[in-house]
């Protein structure tokens, strides 16, 4: 493949500060020469210009920082549009998970113009979908997916003026472990059925989970979007996230489900956010990130 590399450091979205050096983390453990060396053709196009937390006012506490965080949303998902019609997968690293936002638009504006819509893997241990009328935190990264599903909040709904970007029957979320009471409620909302677990995953194995996930992600779509907030693996493993939460993905898990997308031959864009080098150790989570990226584009054991 052609590879597109977007960096997106956006650290407005959450409480804990530190994930905008996610980008940077990621590419100096070495991401460009990891895709390369299997063979995919990889064009880093930098940054995307994010403000910064102490130069702007926080807005709404109900939404805090919305305005800038859309902007940046806005941006990066021009920047996936382009990429996509220069026929280059897009890979984006956030940055807090509210960039999602912006990428899933940018991937669903592309294949609007062709008249076909898009499935979304969100692979996290939250499920991002709080609106501002619901979020206990007013933290921006906990309500990306809401936006997508057009619940709101609205100006991140609205990027290209039209919303919602997915349909709740090609949305899956697999590894979830913490879902706020107002979250359970927009799930069934907004009309998603497929929530895999931690649970799921437990007691039906990674594999089967990760080939009906696939199934429905694809079902009378251009493909899918896979959006793999890092806190979905667990901390012994990943210590170096936004919001670690006990009880996630094994190394292997992580690495199955990866090898898994890859063989399906049918993800359109990737995303891997929350990276936190501040609270990481000598940058194992931004490696196992390089590692897992390289997976979902088709490295292999053997
Ligand atoms: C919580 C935490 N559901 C919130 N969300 C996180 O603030 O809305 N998402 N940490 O990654
Ligand atoms: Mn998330
Ligand atoms: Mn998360
Ligand atoms: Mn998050």
């Amino acid at each position: 493949r052609q590879i597109k590399i977007i960096g997106v450091p956006l650290d407005l979205g959450a409480s804990r500060r530190g994930v905008d050096m996610g980008p940077s983390a990621v590419r100096v453990a070495g991401l460009e020469a990891r895709l390369e060396a299997l063979g995919h053709e990889v064009n880093d196009g930098g940054n995307i210009a994010v403000a910064i937390a102490e130069t702007k006012q926080i807005g709404e506490q109900s939404a805090r920082y919305l305005k800038e965080i859309t902007e940046t949303c806005a941006k990066a998902a021009e920047m996936v549009v382009r990429s996509l019609e220069e026929g280059m997968t897009p890979v984006v690293l956030g940055g807090d998970h509210s960039v999602a936002a912006g990428t899933v638009s940018g991937v669903a504006e592309f294949f609007r113009r062709e008249k076909k819509k898009i499935g979304l893997i969100w692979i996290d241990a939250h499920s991002d979908i709080n609106t501002p009328e619901t979020s206990p935190s007013g933290n921006v990264h906990g309500m990306p997916l809401a936006a997508l599903l057009g619940l709101g909040p609205a100006p991140l709904a609205d990027i290209f003026d039209w919303s919602p970007k997915i349909e709740p029957e090609n949305t899956v979320l697999i590894g979830v472990r913490d879902i706020d009471a107002t979250e359970k409620e927009n799930i069934k909302r907004a009309g998603v059925t497929e929530v895999y677990t931690m649970r799921d995953i437990d007691e039906r194995g990674m594999r089967t989970v990760m080939e009906e996930a696939l199934r429905v992600a694809g079902r009378g779509t251009a493909g899918y979007h896979v959006s793999l907030d890092m806190d979905w693996i667990d901390p012994e493993d990943a210590p170096g996230v936004g919001t670690p939460v006990r009880g996630g993905a094994t190394y292997r898990e992580a690495h199955l489900a990866m090898e898994i997308i890859a063989d399906h031959g049918r993800m359109v864009s990737f995303e891997l956010v929350e990276v936190n080098p501040v609270i990481d150790e000598r940058n194992r989570t931004a490696e196992l990130a390089v590692e897992l990226i390289s997976s979902a584009f088709g490295k292999k054991i053997l």
